[in-house]
């Protein structure tokens, strides 16, 4: 057995095995652990075992070792062998235990990997919908209490069935009647933990989601830290939160109070049991009926086979934890994937680049269109720009090139195959976007760059790149120079820089269609024009969307879409609107009037231009 087997050794369906019953899922979860699961439970079978035969020896050497006249020979023997079944019963005890935290770290290990892999291939329209906190809590903490589960409980379970089974079947052996007098707590023990096992799966799953709630606004803190501190709320983020944190407390004390509330319950139960056989075995002991020695084995055994019971009411109590984790984990991964490479073409080659919309609706809710009728034809190589107040739908459009989400009605075509029909993949390689909102990760800036290329990359391509992208001489003067690390534990870059170092990584990518959606939105007048031209040369012989505020980025595009409330309201090109008059030529005057009034108002006050 690999102990540490790779993401994609999955030899079996996880996602089929979390659809089923949680006791059917678990089970086939152990797949590929088996035989170190029943190795873990039949080493504390053994160990069981050679812990019971000391109360046989205790018997003998009451009943019969003391009667001896050799006692002096005798005892060195009994001596060595209460030793020898201690190490025994120990050394079998700690096997167990390894091969336990074998299995239960092992199919942790598979489950975060997979729950990995499987969140990164999920819809966007999933990940639209589920809150990151969430996300995260239900890949670590749940994660962990199935972890716990299959550590704890289920060997806990094979524990409890053979210490009980060894034990009862010991105490048969002493004495029929005291055996069967033993169990008769059962029913009630049983009882009492079903009655609590529901109570303790509510308390727990509420006191999950609470704890998701907690991560949630602890990951939008973060991440929003400079809206909190802009806004000086960070007074009413620090009682949002311990509301929510206290919230947290009773929860988890409710949780902690039922599980406690528990135990005084079977600890009567069992103590009674206790009380109650010790009195009735000593009565047999007085009139005769068992020895001394017969008694003292019975008292051991009795404890042995009343932990058992007893830790089987805590243990379906606990399990109802795992349960309530096993439903949330299985809630994220019964979700469809979003097939990457599946598709009725499986086209080879580039894309030409020629786009065609016809009739598209298109909606992120039900009955909440966003996109309505557009209709709009693009050829091989040409530029569309798409102009339009903010959330008119702009982004929307350009969203389903890629296919991040599918369209209602209507019909998409590139290159003449309805885009339902291309692979994702196949789509995504052949599409570069840089988007509103630049990200980039912690990592190096080459890394950065390179990101997704797909190929081995030189020193000068990447500089060629970052030149072109007017970003070459910023990055040079970092102290590590393209080796420097971004984010957290090395340089912020200004929004303007980030765009344009997903400009050099689109630029390398050499997609055949281009999206750059208000790409140069953080970027000066002047940084602009310096890039205009690095732009154009990427925009050349691809076919290109290009969304942007300023006409002035825009004019020169082979089309021109005006958007309104998703609607195309007028297209064509730069001259054609200006003819026609509308919402186009009106932008266009009042951009220009702005921009020759701050040139004179700039003039005026003698700023350097
Ligand atoms: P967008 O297509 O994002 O609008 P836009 O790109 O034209 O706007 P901007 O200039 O500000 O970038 O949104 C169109 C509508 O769709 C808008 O009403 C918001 C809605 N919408 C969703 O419901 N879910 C989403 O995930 C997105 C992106 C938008
Ligand atoms: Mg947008």
């Amino acid at each position: 057995m690999n102990s540490n087997p790779p993401a994609q050794s999955y030899n079996y369906d996880l996602k089929q095995t979390l659809a089923e019953r949680r006791l059917v899922g678990f089970w086939r979860m152990l797949t590929g652990f088996r035989l170190l699961y029943v190795g873990a439970v039949a080493f504390l079978g053994a160990s069981a075992l050679f812990g019971m035969a000391s109360f046989f020896l205790i018997r003998y050497f009451v009943d019969e070792a003391l009667q001896k006249p050799d006692l002096h020979n005798v005892l060195p023997v009994v001596a060595l062998g209460f030793v020898g079944l201690a190490l025994l019963q120990g050394t079998f005890s700690f096997l167990s235990g390894r091969l336990t935290a074998q299995t239960a770290e092992g199919i942790a290990l598979r489950l975060r990997n997979y729950m990995f892999d499987h969140i990164q291939h999920l819809t966007f329209a999933y990940h639209d919908k589920m809150q990151t906190g969430e996300l995260i809590q239900r890949c670590t903490s749940d994660v962990d209490t199935m972890r716990r589960f299959f550590s704890e409980q289920a060997i806990g379970v094979g524990r409890i069935a053979i210490l009980f089974t060894v034990n009862f079947a010991a105490l048969l052996t002493l004495h029929v009647g005291l055996a069967l007098l033993s169990v008769i707590v059962i029913p009630p023990i049983v009882i009492a933990s079903l009655y609590f096992f529901r109570r303790v799966s509510k308390a727990w799953e509420a006191y999950q989601e609470q704890d998701a709630k907690l991560s949630t606004t602890l990951q939008e803190n973060l991440s929003g830290v400079r809206v909190v501190k802009a806004f000086a709320r960070q007074d009413y983020e620090r009682n949002k939160f311990e509301g929510d944190n206290a919230e947290k407390f009773q929860r988890g004390k409710r949780f902690m109070m039922m599980h406690s509330g528990f135990w005084p319950i079977t600890d009567i139960i069992c103590g009674a049991q206790i009380i109650g056989g010790y009195f009735v075995a000593a009565l047999l002991v007085m009139d005769g009926t068992i020895t001394v020695g017969t008694y003292l084995a019975y008292a051991g055994l009795l404890m042995n086979i009343i932990n058992p019971i007893r830790n089987l009411g805590r243990l379906i109590v606990q399990m109802s934890t795992g349960m309530v984790s096993f439903d949330r984990v299985s809630e994220i991964i019964r979700q469809e994937r979003e097939p990457l490479t599946e598709g009725v073409v499986q086209p080879t080659g580039s894309l030409r680049g020629e786009v065609v919309f016809e009739n598209v609706t298109f909606e992120y809710e039900p009955d909440t269109p966003v996109l309505k009728d557009i209709s709009f034809r693009v050829e091989p190589g040409q530029t569309v720009a798409l102009l339009g107040s903010t959330g008119s739908g702009k982004t929307s459009v350009v969203s389903l090139l890629p296919r991040f989400y599918d369209y209602k009605d209507g019909s998409i075509r590139i290159d003449g195959v309805e885009l339902r029909d291309y692979p994702r993949q196949y789509l995504r390689r052949q599409i570069g976007i840089v988007e509103q909102e630049p990200f980039l990760f912690s990592r190096t800036i080459r890394e950065n760059i390179t990101y997704g290329v797909g190929r081995e990359v030189s020193d000068d391509e990447v500089i060629a790149a970052a030149r072109a992208a007017a970003v070459h001489d910023v990055i040079m003067t970092f102290p590590d120079g393209y080796n420097t690390l971004v984010g957290e534990r090395g340089v912020t870059l200004s929004g303007g820089q980030k765009q344009r170092v997903v400009l050099a990584r689109t630029l390398l990518k050499d997609p055949r269609i281009l999206i750059l959606d208000d790409a140069t939105s953080s970027v000066d007048a002047e940084t602009e024009d310096s890039i205009r031209g690095a732009l154009l040369r990427l925009m050349q012989g691809r076919t290109s969307f290009v969304i942007a505020h300023r006409i002035q980025t825009v004019m020169h595009a082979d089309l021109i879409l005006v958007f309104d409330k998703g609607h195309i309201i007028q297209r064509g090109t730069h001259a054609e609107l200006l003819a026609q008059g509308g919402m186009y030529r009106r932008v266009y005057e009042l951009q220009s009037r702005i921009e020759d009034e701050l040139e004179k108002e700039i003039a005026s006050v003698g700023l350097p231009l």
